[in-house]
């Protein structure tokens, strides 16, 4: 349903780019608000050489970041390769060297690097920015340090040699009451080890604390949630083993028959608190928030019964279920008075959505009342004959967990959307008061297109064209100039000869 469940080998519109751009002064049609003045970051996937394996799934593609700088209502477009070695060393052999995803095992013998997996990695999953910095992240390395204006890869980084995991998770949380990122790496001493390390990185990027635990079994642990006083994981169905990778398999398959295991760790203590709270089989990829209601904790995220992604198998071979990859708004409480490792789980709404959801992140950890998320309304009109495909994302939406009032934005009928973004208007504005922005392809055109919406009214205001289609986008952020040094104007001097008479 999203753009990047393309497989290994994308066609048409999703055909490899193999370009990098810069683009001044993008066309616009609406107005861009003024108060904007920042950039929209993306990262995603896109195969400068495609996958050597039929199975491969399109989370191996190679890291690729894009930027769309907004000031003063003009839009100025970058996009570069994340340069990993994974990257230079297909580059100088001009062929993919690298084997089935996370599986070392498949890859060519001169890059395999069983015991430095994170060698072979591609950042390819989520931007963030902290401390200054602005990083491209992938669950299997440590953050990839990018020059936020010229979107050229500065190299991985370790705080200083301070943060000892393997690997950095694609989706640490920003505590916005101490500017704190709480960061994790699973998989921390190596390919299918069951330790999970936890990181505060204070607002200045420097390492105050770690914590140090097991899982209960080794999983896909994407995603966290936060609140004032805890540590939150999810851990569920996608499993490995050093036989799966041996046998070539890739890094995940699913297991029906795994519990879903929560846990739930204090912020303040050592680890040893760790409680795992058990319930049915579920799939938790991405979560929405978290916060703590007297000694109950609330968690709320797209919760599917099964496996969403169908390029991991399943274990026992039995085909991939759609319908049980449905993803619904659930909200689970957590007891933590209660001597029983169990949880209530409730679906907020049976609508079907798509499950990068995201919230305004001023209200991380805390109580919050708004969910932005994108879905398919097939309500809305879809044009096969110029588009060509049926199923698209072509609606934003907003739901109020106080009213359980819907509002949608139907973005047009050639479309496809890409993960919403909220911007606040202003640091001290009330919770969804500002914009909504995002990409869609134009699978008519063939062009992505960037929209800005008004979050409460979730009209358009302003839509950006690029004169191409964009390669996929996974996670994507907003930051503005005060998060981040950016320049003006991005335009490099030109060092030629110019005849001005
Ligand atoms: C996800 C994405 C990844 C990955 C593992 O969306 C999980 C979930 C883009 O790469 O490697
Ligand atoms: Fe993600």
């Amino acid at each position: 349903m999203v753009d990047f469940t393309q497989g290994p080998a994308p066609a048409g519109y999703f055909s490899p780019l193999r370009f990098e751009a810069d683009i001044y002064d993008c066309e616009v049609e609406g107005s861009i608000p003024r108060d904007l003045n920042g950039a929209f970051f993306r990262v995603g996937g896109e195969w400068f050489y495609p996958s050597n394996t039929t199975d491969d799934s399109p989370f191996s593609a190679d890291g690729y970041i894009s930027s769309f700088r907004i000031h003063n209502g003009i839009v100025d477009f970058k996009s570069r390769w994340v340069k990993t070695p994974r990257f230079l060393n297909n580059l100088a052999a001009r062929k993919q060297l690298y084997g089935n995803y996370r599986n070392p095992f498949t890859s060519d013998t001169s890059v395999q690097n069983i015991d430095k997996p994170y060698l072979g990695t591609v950042i390819n999953t989520a931007p963030i920015a902290h401390g200054g910095k602005l990083f491209a992240l992938k669950e299997d390395a440590h953050p990839y340090e990018i020059d936020p204006n010229t979107l050229e890869t500065l190299g991985p980084w370790d705080f200083d040699g301070r943060f000892k995991a393997q690997t950095f998770s694609a989706h640490p949380k920003v505590d916005p009451l101490s500017g704190d990122m709480i960061c994790y790496g699973y998989e921390a001493t190596g390919l299918c080890t069951d330790d999970l390390w936890i990181y505060t990185i204070s607002p200045n990027g420097r390492v105050k604390k770690e914590i140090r635990i097991k899982v209960p079994y080794v999983s896909l642990l994407h995603d966290m949630v936060l609140t004032q006083k805890y540590f939150i994981f999810p851990v569920y169905g996608y499993v490995t083993s050093i036989e799966m990778l041996r046998a070539g398999k890739l890094h995940w398959g699913w297991d029906k028959t795994m519990p879903t295991y929560w846990g739930i760790i204090s912020r303040e203590g050592d680890g040893s608190d760790a409680r795992w709270f058990q319930g049915p089989a579920s799939c938790v990829i991405h979560t929405i928030n978290a916060f703590d209601d007297g000694d109950k904790v609330i968690v709320d995220a797209p919760i599917s019964d099964g496996n969403p992604f169908p390029f991991f198998p399943s274990v026992d071979g039995s085909p991939w279920s759609p319908q049980l990859a449905r993803h619904t708004i659930r909200r689970l409480t957590f007891d933590m008075t209660s001597t029983r490792d169990t949880y209530e789980e409730k679906m907020l709404d049976p609508t079907d959505i798509v499950d990068l959801a995201r919230m305004d992140d001023r209200f991380i950890s805390l109580p919050y009342r708004y969910v932005y998320s994108s879905m398919s309304d097939t309500t809305q009109p879809f044009d096969t004959a110029r588009a060509g495909q049926n199923r698209v994302v072509n609606t934003y939406f907003r739901y109020d967990l106080q009213t359980a009032e819907w509002r949608k934005y139907f973005v047009g009928d050639v479309h496809n959307l890409q993960e919403v973004s909220f911007i606040p208007r202003s640091e001290t504005a009330p919770e969804g008061d500002g914009h909504l922005i995002g990409t869609a392809s134009n699978y008519a055109d063939m062009r992505t297109e960037l929209v800005i919406v008004d979050a409460t009214e979730m009209t358009e205001l302003a839509r950006v064209y690029l004169p191409f289609r964009m390669t996929p986008q996974v996670h994507a952020r907003w930051y503005s100039n005060k998060e981040l040094p950016l320049i003006e104007a991005p335009m490099p001097a030109y060092t030629g000869r110019v005849q001005n008479s």
